[in-house]
């Protein structure tokens, strides 16, 4: 199968698999001193899931090893032990492989998963290359399908053969493709298992076949279909901006949430009143919000500091608020405004240089038959399909709204329920390919992760570390608008959420629900006006920043930081005068208030537990003033 030329270029397997025996030296060719080795054998059969390693067909004995890199343990399947000869494991670049996501992928039972992603970067234009994997224990229903592609190489796309069915344990499975220019990526795909079971995938391996004294090329293996660096650059504006406004605006706002007298309702009101998907619908007719103007609302948001807005494209209510051709169910077809608020949106984002998201609800809908109602139904019109409800309502609407409207930043979904199979799923990522650098949130379903974290009403304690994550709140306590809903967060306590949200790394989406005429509320605009007056002093220390470099908030505020700068937000300013930063041990170059005028000068004396800032008796700002500290770097 291979020859002395092979090189073997990455490899994983086994995620139970623990070590048992001998540290040796690093493998010939491996690059990445911190790798430790330590082997076994295994000797009894099968077990994959238990924790034991199986064994793989003929005569062939497995060795397991593990690696540790950067402090991370990495199961890895010698390419020898299966007759293969190994050039070497160029280990410090398997770094990706980290969470054996295969493993855990395809162990689970009950159901299918994927797509999960592998790249092969770094291959050769014109050499042929050889993907390997081996079917470590299975015990789906052979009516389980498994499809695995290799795209962007040369040859056709390529699919393992499963014949309807996944291979049995100890399967060797593998594809050979000559590289062409650009990256090759694996997308692992596995669906419907219906009746239990599991499977194991492991063992992952990429060769360089017979490639004759040619250089074979640094051959990395990435997981995700995207680089990390790739990755960098595309949650990159979104990371930056800090704070983005939430437009919650539907067939629902025409209610001001009263019905039948009372008047507690928000975007709920059709599921909380029970009422008929008929007279709901009729709604249109009166809905005819003629004082919307793109124009000021996306100036409200600029002037508040906000660089992005996520509108509700589709509410639970499951009313398009654009113009769809799928079914005239959609604000311009079924109401007397016959205009597309989001085409409008859209083009003044455009101008504005605002970044532009779609909040989609995908699975509850309470118009279209078929679709789910995570209450329950209440009309005998909602009974249906779902696969009909996604083919002929949810796929078209998504590509017209990655189609139709210029570049989207956010599909943010929401409220996934059961119906989420990764086979449906896969269907409507597939329509967000159409907007290449959209970040999606994690309320697809299925087991789709997406690019960010989102605590709805709360910040929490201590951010999410390591993740993406954005806290969507309301003002007062609906979404959608309410006549009511006057007990409101004020300005003050919301610029505090936003200093406290950026400190722990996080973004804040403001919700606002504008009225059925098209206007923000103005006790919105009033609080939006009051935080872009602070943001217009202080927004330095809020965009582009990270967290500050303290394991605890000091008890005066929080701290945000850029290279060379840190942002003390005092919240309670010193009575003394004298602000004390613990544990700072970098040296201090200036320091100043953003308030202030011409950023005079502040001084500032270290001593052992910290650095101390002279700084006034008043605070420029009783909301959080900000002093910024520029350090040795
Ligand atoms: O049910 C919705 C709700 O109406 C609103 O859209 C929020 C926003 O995050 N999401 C759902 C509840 O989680």
């Amino acid at each position: 199968m291979t020859t002395n030329n092979n090189i073997m270029l990455g490899a994983f397997a086994l995620a139970n698999a623990m070590a048992v025996a001998t540290i040796s030296a690093a493998p010939p060719g491996d690059k990445a001193a911190v790798v430790t080795w330590s082997q076994y054998d295994v000797t009894s059969p099968g077990d994959i899931l238990g924790g034991k390693a199986g064994l793989l067909p003929g005569s062939a004995k497995v060795v397991d090893s593990t690696a540790t890199l950067n402090g991370i343990t990495y199961e890895l399947l010698s390419a020898a032990s299966l007759g293969l000869n190994s050039g070497g494991f160029p280990l410090g670049d398997i770094g990706d492989l980290s969470d054996v996501e295969l493993n855990r992928l395809f162990r689970k039972s009950g159901y299918g998963g994927g797509p999960v992603s592998y790249s092969i970067v770094g291959a050769k234009p014109g050499l042929r290359y050889r993907a390997q994997f081996f079917v470590l224990n299975q015990s789906w229903p052979k009516t389980a399908t498994m499809t695995l592609t290799l795209e962007g190489s040369a040859s056709p796309a390529w699919e393992v053969a499963t014949n309807g069915r996944i291979p049995d344990t100890g399967k060797l499975l593998q594809a050979d493709w000559a590289q062409a220019a650009g990256d090759t990526t694996i997308d692992f795909t596995l669906t419907q298992n219906p009746g239990g079971g599991g499977v194991q995938l492991g063992g992952f391996v990429v060769h360089a076949l017979g490639a004759g004294g040619a250089d074979p090329g640094e051959v990395r293996v990435k997981r995700g279909g995207e680089t990390p660096e790739q990755r960098t650059a595309r949650m990159r504006w979104w990371r930056e901006s800090k704070f983005g406004m939430f437009i919650h605006w539907g067939l629902y706002s025409a209610t001001a949430g009263e019905w039948n007298g009372k008047a507690d309702y928000g975007e709920w009101i059709m599921c909380n009143c029970k009422i008929p998907v008929k007279e709901y619908a009729d709604l249109a007719a009166k809905f005819n919000p003629v004082k919307f103007d793109a124009k000021a609302w996306v100036k409200t948001a600029k002037d508040a500091g906000m660089k992005y807005i996520v509108i509700t494209a589709k509410h639970h209510d499951g009313f398009a608020m654009f113009h769809s051709k799928a079914d005239p169910f959609n604000i311009y077809d079924a109401t007397p405004f016959k205009r597309d608020p989001l085409m409008e949106l859209a083009a003044e984002c455009q101008k504005q240089d605002m970044k532009l998201g779609f909040y989609y609800s995908q699975s509850q809908d309470w118009h279209q038959p078929g679709a789910d109602a995570v209450l329950g139904r209440w009309d005998a019109s909602q009974n249906g399909d779902f696969e009909v409800y996604l083919k002929n309502i949810v796929l078209p609407h998504l590509k017209e709204l990655m189609t139709h409207y210029g570049p989207v930043a956010v599909l943010w979904w929401d409220t996934p329920t059961g119906s989420m199979t990764p086979d449906r799923t896969d269907r409507m990522k597939a329509m967000l390919k159409l907007q290449p650098g959209i970040i999606s949130n994690n309320r697809l379903g299925g087991r789709n992760g997406g690019d960010t974290q989102t605590p709805e009403q709360e910040i929490p304690a201590n951010g999410i570390p390591g993740k993406d994550w954005e806290t969507c709140m309301t003002m007062g306590t609906h979404w959608g608008y309410n006549k009511n809903d006057v007990n409101l967060k004020s300005s003050s306590e919301l610029i505090r959420m936003l200093i406290d949200i950026t400190s722990k790394g996080g973004n804040f989406l403001l919700n606002v629900g504008p009225t059925g005429e098209g206007l923000f509320p103005e006790r919105n605009v009033q609080r939006l006006a009051e935080i872009g007056k602070w943001m217009k002093v202080n927004g330095e220390a809020i965009h582009g920043t990270t967290p500050g470099p303290f394991p605890q908030a000091p008890a005066w505020g929080r701290v945000t930081q850029k290279p060379g700068k840190l942002y003390l937000h005092v919240f309670d300013w010193p009575k003394n005068g004298k602000l004390v930063v613990p544990g700072l041990t970098a040296k201090v170059k200036t320091a100043y208030l953003l308030a202030a005028a011409k950023h005079a000068d502040l001084a500032t004396s270290a001593n052992a537990g910290g650095v101390e800032v002279a700084v006034p008796a008043q605070s420029p700002d009783p909301i959080a003033s900000v002093v910024v500290l520029e350090i040795e770097k």
